[in-house]
């Protein structure tokens, strides 16, 4: 039996599903991921656009980033990947849907059972009176300013160096623990806490499954990979539940 019929036994006999999403699933929609050739990164150090140092040091170029990258999202479309967990999620009595991505996608998908565990690039709030706004619309002044007090506006995204949303990660953690079968999907599984979610799931003895074409950091710990595109491998797995 090969690791895709594995995975799809032992999801016939589970109830309880968790799945940890990273920038691969939104790769077919067009977004790009973090590493490699193209990705995000190049041409910006981490440390220049994604920590709140930078953001105090120089807030309208890290916000001529997130600019770059709610267009992005503006533009991009939910995939098959995206379409198919929102359909797994209505298969299983307990199923979480945790993402590493701001972008919004698993939401408009129609996923529910959802936690952005590092925020989201349509929300954004003040610095000062925490008043937030939610939307994709181009901002004409960066960066923007609030529409309450006039101080700046920050992107309501988790930062490095800064705190998991408290109950996204408590709820995570919980779903980890008591997955029977625990998906990998898209992730090179490098940035902690996250990454953690995939070994409290194995630590707890669920069924660790990766979707990645390629292999990753935890590779070696789970139970069995699929290396296909998430957005062909995602409703084939569904195909072959409703056959
Ligand atoms: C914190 C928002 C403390 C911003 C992001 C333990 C060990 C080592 C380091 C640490 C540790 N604990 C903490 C750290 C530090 C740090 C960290 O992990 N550093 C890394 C770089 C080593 N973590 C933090 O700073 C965290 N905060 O620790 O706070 C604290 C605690 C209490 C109180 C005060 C402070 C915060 C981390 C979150 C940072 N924010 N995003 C933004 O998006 O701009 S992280 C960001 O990068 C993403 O959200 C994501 O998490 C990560 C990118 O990874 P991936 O999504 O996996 O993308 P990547 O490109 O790497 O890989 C894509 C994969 O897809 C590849 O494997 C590829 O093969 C595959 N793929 C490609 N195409 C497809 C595909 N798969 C399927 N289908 C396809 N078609
Ligand atoms: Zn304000």
């Amino acid at each position: 039996m090969d690791d895709f019929d594995r995975l799809v036994s032992a999801l016939r006999s589970a109830s309880s599903v968790s799945v940890l999403t990273g920038a691969g699933v939104s790769a077919e929609s067009g977004i790009a991921t973090f590493r490699g050739a193209g990705g995000l990164w190049e041409g910006h150090r981490i440390e220049d656009v994604a920590t709140p140092e930078a953001f105090a040091k120089d807030p309208e170029r890290v916000w001529r980033f997130y600019e770059m990258r709610r267009q992005n999202a503006r533009e991009a479309r939910p995939n098959p990947g995206h379409t198919a967990l929102a359909e797994l999620e209505k298969r299983f009595p307990r199923f979480l849907l945790a993402t590493q991505n701001v972008d919004g996608l698993h939401r408009r998908a129609g996923s529910r059972n959802l936690v952005e565990l590092h925020g989201s690039i349509e929300r954004r709030y003040c610095v000062r009176c925490r008043r937030t706004e939610e939307d994709l619309d181009p901002l004409e002044t960066l960066p923007p300013a609030c529409a309450a007090c006039g101080d700046r506006m920050r992107p309501d995204i988790v930062w490095f160096g800064e705190p998991l949303p408290v109950e996204a990660w408590a709820d995570a953690q919980e779903a980890a623990r008591s997955a029977e079968v625990y998906l990998v999907v898209g992730t090179s599984a490098e940035v902690y806490p996250a990454a953690g979610l995939a070994l409290i799931a194995a630590d707890a003895g669920a069924a660790v499954f990766e979707i990645n074409p390629a292999e990753t950091a935890l590779s070696p710990l789970f139970s069995g990979a699929i290396r296909e595109p998430s957005g062909v491998a995602l409703p084939r797995i569904l195909a072959a539940l409703e056959a």
